[in-house]
């Protein structure tokens, strides 16, 4: 509306100035031509009456000629008549004749126009005739018309003309609202589309040439953004909670993300009756998180907490994080039964097995498979009830959301789906086992881009999905075609936060290492390994025992000298396999520990609990070597925490070459957890490594996590949405090449 009194406010006042200005010219015409008629009229009424008025004049009855005089004024418009004789003197005239206006006041006789006469009865218009009498004399006939109905005329005009401008007003307001609306919201809609990209890229836009400049523009300012955001991606440029932030002021700015993840970034609980809010330790969050609060998204989650239901508002939202709330978690529920069925059992007794070798048979159950699909389809649902554009980034989060994407994709086909697979994926054999194959690749590649850890997993997808599915496969582009959507695959290494928060590192090493080896009741000089890890079978902690016990075999000399403390906290303890490892660690434990009884310290500290992360910190700050075990994982952090948390530049990394990680960290000592003699040896080599070549290492790994922190993670999937958000709505012109 106000947009439209801009352009209606000058019209309106211009056609008033319009109009008063024209006023006086359309009196005078008006006038004019009222004139002009009365001196036409007169001439007519002259000749007409001339010849009886000679008549009469000549007989010489002026009382005749007054009366023939008087009759003719019963004309309304004739006013007056008169008659002047040759010789002058007083007219002769009919009774309205105006007092002053005498034979020596007439127009010359040769004047055709006649003379306005201003009078108390109003405007008079005065004209003359000549009338030759039969003695060659001639006399002068005077004809006063009433001009008083001018005046009537005129006013009469000017309402007309006021009635004319208003109504000219209006419709010209009319048209001109409704073109200004068009073409702003034309304007506007052109603005957004060269925002989002469209029509960047043609050289000019035929449809809205007045854009052009606008695209030049705006091209110019996305090719520096690109370039800034490129150079970070690619030249090593360290990314920053900061730098997120700047990608989502910029080329995303106003862009919706929608992060989807069975684990929730908040936790509320309930203890001794009040409510108290947790965040779990978990890499994602960390990474995820400066996204949310940048943007004010939205983080889809299962609703897992004891007091959760009781702070959620009528749409199960609750703001977050508590102490300066920024972003909302959607939190999704579920019966025991259906968490059974979905997270216990398919997600962790089928799935996880499945894509890691770690000889665990998968089970699946149908019953588990149903649960599996409805949970899914329920936090689907929920990204399009969240949803507040057509084209959300919607950030789908690890193996128990599969069919997630595909489910969304079909309610939402313009999202962008960013979906990241935190585990292993397996050969085509290995996952073809799973009786729902088929349905879980269709359901990932519902995914704009499918994000794993390493290449060689993106290679097992690629093979899996070409061995399982009609689609086409390319390698060279890292894209799936199917069923004509595309799915971009890359690699999208997961690491931690950098700097590392500074209250995990604030106590000194010899502090952490002193309070350590007191709290185990251990001498200043006992050499310390570390473990830390959730109670799964996938992480090698029985092999990392065994290798522990073949080091005090071999190296005897290190027996009452080292211990291997192991933190173990207790994971998905509802599933039987998982509480048969645990007793297995347990019992392995206790085995060797008995084995080297004799000796002054246990071998083995095995320490199953959740530990507060300060505690986790302060053993990798305070041990001589941290052994990473596990026979099968995606990245694994804690390769990573453990590097960060040494500011010191010592201590070593003892890393099985079946992580992610070990691709990133060649400098840490790359072992075969299955190799027990090998992995021995790797940690003698450590417990007797020179300092300085310590040093070259850590330094090598910290200066890696430095410039791939948990940050660039998230940056590199944006600005990959980025791009093909915008190479989406490049026009398609294969058809046109052709
Ligand atoms: C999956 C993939 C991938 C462990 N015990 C305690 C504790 N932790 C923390 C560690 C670390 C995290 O848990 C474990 O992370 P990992 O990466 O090692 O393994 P998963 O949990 O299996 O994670 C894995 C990861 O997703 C990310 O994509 O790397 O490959 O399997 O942060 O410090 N933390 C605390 N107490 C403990 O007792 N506070």
């Amino acid at each position: 509306m106000r947009l439209s009194l801009r352009f209606i406010a000058p019209l309106l006042v211009l056609l008033a100035a319009f109009a008063w200005a024209l006023t006086p010219f359309v009196d005078r015409q008006i006038l004019g031509w009222f004139v002009r008629d009365l001196d036409i009229r007169a001439r007519f009424v002259a000749n007409t009456v001339q010849e009886p008025v000679r008549e009469l004049v000549e007989a010489g009855d002026v009382t005749r000629v007054r009366q023939y005089f008087a009759r003719l004024t019963s004309d309304e418009r004739l006013f007056a008549v008169g008659y002047c004789r040759p010789g002058g003197g007083a007219p002769i005239t009919s009774p309205l004749w105006p007092s002053d206006l005498g034979c020596d006041r007439l127009p010359a006789l040769d004047d055709p126009g006649g003379r306005n006469l201003a009078s108390p009865h109003g405007a008079l218009h005065v004209s003359v005739a000549p009338v030759t009498l039969s003695d060659g004399t001639t006399g002068t006939l005077v004809l006063v018309h009433d001009m008083s109905f001018i005046d009537r005329r005129s006013a009469e005009t000017r309402k007309y003309i006021f009635y004319l401008f208003t109504l000219l007003g209006i419709v010209v307001s009319l048209i001109t609202v409704a073109i200004a609306q068009l073409s702003w919201r034309g304007w506007v809609n052109g603005l957004r589309a060269l925002m989002r990209g469209e029509g960047l890229l043609r050289p000019a836009n035929k449809d809205t040439p007045e854009l052009t400049p606008v695209a030049r523009d705006l091209r110019e300012l996305i090719r520096n953004i690109e370039t800034a955001h490129r150079s970070r991606a690619e030249e090593h440029v360290a990314w920053t909670p900061e730098s997120l932030h700047e990608m989502l002021e910029g080329p995303l700015r106003g862009q919706q993300v929608i992060v989807v993840s069975n684990r929730q970034p908040y936790i509320h609980e309930r203890e001794h009756g009040a409510v108290v809010v947790r965040r779990p330790a978990s890499g994602l969050v960390t990474a995820l998180e400066p996204i949310m609060r940048a943007c004010s998204g939205v983080w889809i989650a299962h609703g897992n907490g004891s007091a959760d239901r009781s702070v959620v508002d009528r749409r199960d939202r609750v703001s977050v994080p508590p102490e300066s709330p920024s972003y909302q978690i959607r939190r999704i529920w579920m019966t025991p039964e259906e968490e059974a069925g979905y997270y216990y059992g398919f997600a962790n007794e089928g799935l996880w097995p499945l894509c890691h070798i770690a000889h665990v048979r998968p089970t699946f159950r149908t019953t588990d498979w149903e649960a599996y699909v409805k949970i899914n389809q329920r936090f689907a649902d929920a990204v399009v009830e969240e949803a507040t554009s057509s084209d959300p980034i919607v950030l789908v989060q690890d193996f128990h959301l599969a069919l997630a994407p595909r489910m969304i994709r079909n309610a939402l086909p313009a999202a962008t789906i960013i979906t990241f697979w935190h585990i292993p994926w397996p050969n085509p054999e290995a996952f073809a086992i799973c009786p729902w194959r088929t349905e879980l690749l269709d359901g990932l590649l519902g995914s704009t881009v499918m994000g794993f850890h390493t290449q060689f997993h993106c290679n097992n997808f690629f093979d899996t999905v070409d061995r399982l599915l009609e689609a086409r496969v390319d390698r060279e582009m890292f894209t799936v075609s199917f069923q004509s959507s595309l799915t971009t695959v890359k690699r999208y290494p997961i690491s931690i936060e950098w700097p590392t928060p500074a209250a995990l590192i604030s106590a000194p090493i010899a502090a952490c290492r002193a309070t350590v080896r007191e709290r185990h009741d251990l001498p200043a000089e006992h050499a310390i390994g570390v473990g830390v890890d959730r109670l799964d079978y996938t992480k090698g902690i029985e092999e990392r025992f065994r290798a522990v016990e073949r080091l005090l075999e071999l190296r005897p000399e290190w027996i009452g000298r080292f211990s291997f403390i192991q933190l173990a906290a207790p994971t998905r303890t509802r599933i039987e396999q998982y509480q048969d490892y645990e007793a297995r660690v347990r019992a392995l434990a206790r085995r060797i520990n008995d084995r080297f009884a004799g000796a002054t310290h246990p071998p083995i500290i095995l320490a199953i609990a959740h530990h507060p992360p300060s505690a986790v910190y302060e053993y990798y700050r305070a041990a001589e070597l941290c052994f990473v075990s596990s026979l099968h994982d995606g990245m694994n952090l804690v390769a990573k925490e453990f590097v960060a948390a040494r500011d010191d530049e010592r201590s070593v990394l003892v890393l099985s070459r079946f992580t992610g990680a070990a691709r990133e960290l060649p400098e840490a000592l790359i072992v075969n957890p299955y190799d027990a003699d090998q992995c021995a040896l790797a940690l003698h080599l450590a417990l007797t490594m020179p300092d300085s070549e310590q040093r070259d290492r850590m330094q090598l790994m910290r200066a890696l996590i430095r410039e791939f922190s948990v940050y660039r993670w998230a940056g590199r999937m944006l600005v990959d949405a980025t791009d093909l958000r915008r190479r989406e709505r490049v026009p398609e012109r294969q058809g046109f090449l052709a």
